[in-house]
């Protein structure tokens, strides 16, 4: 799968998931700058601050550190 695809997928999984499908939670959560947009270098910041293992890869175990907020 494409990283693009994926970074799709876990987007709306943790936005499905945790409630957080306005854009305003989105922007406060991926928007490091506070200049109210995200670029993809934030997005991928978040990806890499999710990836524990620095593998390149979002597993079960990582996504679901991320949800229960570990
Ligand atoms: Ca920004
Ligand atoms: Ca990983």
């Amino acid at each position: 799968m494409k990283r693009t695809a994926l970074y799709l997928l876990i987007t709306v999984y943790i936005a499905l998931t945790l409630g957080c499908a306005k854009s305003d939670s989105f922007l406060k959560t991926h928007d490091y700058n506070s200049d109210g947009q995200v670029t993809k270098e934030e997005y991928n910041r978040t990806f890499d601050t999710m990836d524990a293992n620095g593998n390149g890869l979002l597993d079960d175990e990582e996504l679901t550190n991320v949800l229960s907020g570990h």
